[in-house]
């Protein structure tokens, strides 16, 4: 099923390995995306809401009668909520809710650095945001929880919710989604998808939704793009695109759970991408044998099939488990699980993972819904570099300086030789001025 990549024996060659280009992702071309979603947006700048009614027509086969949505729908979606579903979403709120209480840590610290000169960093919530949540091959109403969860916790006082209008609803977003903004409180919600609703929310539409600061959300690399295009008329979290697991798992691993996990991953989307790194060729058996089995009992069989007989999936055989952490630093996976004996230990040497699932009972289908984690995570191998969803997403870091007068005396000399030494004498003017007939250097407290 996976197409097997063969690492053993490489490094004895003392060849260099480039584990990044080894391991090789799905190709997609966000800058090409880009220059299809350019005309997209420009036109939802300049035509408002006759262009979104344009582009719902053609990419989601409907108009919605209102792109915002009415409150008595929302509440509506609520009283249909089946009483399990509505307890699992009120689980995964709980959970989430918790763990960003504590991401939010200290909104303040403050540092004296000398009698008179302190100087406060100040987290400040960003005043409005727009969150998307994806309804593509599947409507992901947890994505509700994970944008709008973290962004009421860091404190955001105005908050949209943008999800595709679906033909089987009447133009209306899918239910749940809507049940979802009721349950949290969210009562701003459009039937807007794709680049329309990023560019919406980027421009602001005219006597419809007024322009936001920041763009949170997963989506498809038309959404992506857009993002990509918008970045600096708002903020954007990290570019959550198709999504990737990567398994790393020993010969204690259990196949049977290797192989579920790599299915559900699978099932986002033909193009996903599911890895498994092992230095344990019988365990590489015992999951194809696995896949073999559990694919087809599958109910989204064709599209799993297609992911992981894509370019993107593979079997990674490494000579040890040292090797394996090297090959899935590089890759720096959207998901990583860990499948090893001392999955601890090895979570420990971990630097590139959106998140990191901790032995074989921390799927990541957990993750997706009720670990209290976020799954808005960097895909594409941004993990090097960016983080997943969080309440820190939605805070800006504002220093606030006070110095008073003896406090700034004591640095000023410094100030003013530093602006010389830039060629800049009217900053170090702007210090000795406040100190006027003291020419020497020496300043009175
Ligand atoms: N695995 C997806 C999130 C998701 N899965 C939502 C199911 N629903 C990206 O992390
Ligand atoms: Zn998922």
């Amino acid at each position: 099923m996976l197409r097997v990549i063969d690492l053993r024996d490489r490094l004895a060659s003392g060849e260099q390995l480039d584990y990044a280009a080894l391991v090789p992702r799905a190709e997609f071309d966000v800058d090409a995306a880009v220059e299809v979603v350019r005309p997209i947006c420009d036109d939802v700048a300049v035509r408002g809401v006759s262009a979104l009614r344009h582009w719902s027509d053609r990419f989601d086969h409907v108009v919605p009668e209102e792109f915002r949505v009415p409150a008595a729908d929302l509440a509506a979606a609520v009283e249909q909520l089946d009483p399990e579903v509505r307890a699992a979403f009120e689980v995964a709120i709980d959970r989430r809710r918790r763990v960003s209480a504590a991401e939010l840590g200290e909104t303040s610290t403050t540092v004296e650095l000398a009698p008179g000169a302190v100087v406060t960093q100040r987290m400040i919530p960003v005043n409005r945001v727009g969150l998307y949540v994806p309804g593509g091959l599947a409507a992901l109403a947890s994505s509700v929880i994970m944008n709008v969860v973290p962004a009421q916790v860091a404190g955001v006082a105005s908050l949209a919710v943008a999800s595709p209008p679906q033909v089987d609803f009447d133009g209306l977003p899918h239910p749940n989604i809507l049940a979802l903004c009721h349950l949290l409180g969210v009562e701003e919600v459009y039937a807007v998808g794709g680049a329309q609703a990023v560019a919406m929310f980027a421009y602001g539409v005219e006597d419809l939704c007024p322009k936001v600061d920041l763009v949170t959300g997963p989506g498809n690399i038309y959404v992506v793009a857009a993002k990509r295009l918008l970045k600096g008329l708002v903020n954007i979290d990290s570019e959550a695109g198709t999504t990737e697991i990567a398994i790393l798992a020993d010969a204690e691993a259990e196949p049977v759970h290797v192989a579920a996990d790599l299915i559900s991953q699978a099932e986002h989307d033909p193009a996903a991408a599911a890895v498994l790194v092992t230095d344990a060729p019988g365990l590489a058996d015992a999951v194809q044998a696995e896949l073999a089995a559990q694919v087809p009992e599958a109910k989204h069989a064709e599209r799993i099939t297609t992911a992981l007989g894509g370019h993107q999936s593979a079997v990674v055989l490494v000579d040890d488990l040292d090797q394996g952490i090297d090959v899935v630093n590089a890759y720096a996976a959207e998901h990583l699980e860990l499948h090893t004996v001392d999955a601890a230990g090895v979570a420990s040497r971990i630097t590139n993972a959106g998140a990191i699932f901790v032995g074989t009972w921390s799927p990541v289908s957990l993750g997706d819904y009720c670990a209290g984690s976020t799954h808005v995570l960097p895909t594409a191998g941004c993990a090097c570099h960016s983080s997943g969803l969080n309440v820190k997403s939605f805070l800006k870091a504002v220093n606030v300086i006070s110095y008073d007068r003896a406090a700034l005396s004591e640095v000023a000399r410094h100030v003013e030789v530093f602006a010389e030494s830039e060629d800049l004498p009217a900053h170090g003017a702007a210090v000795s001025r406040r100190f006027p007939g003291d020419a020497s250097g020496r300043r009175r407290p």
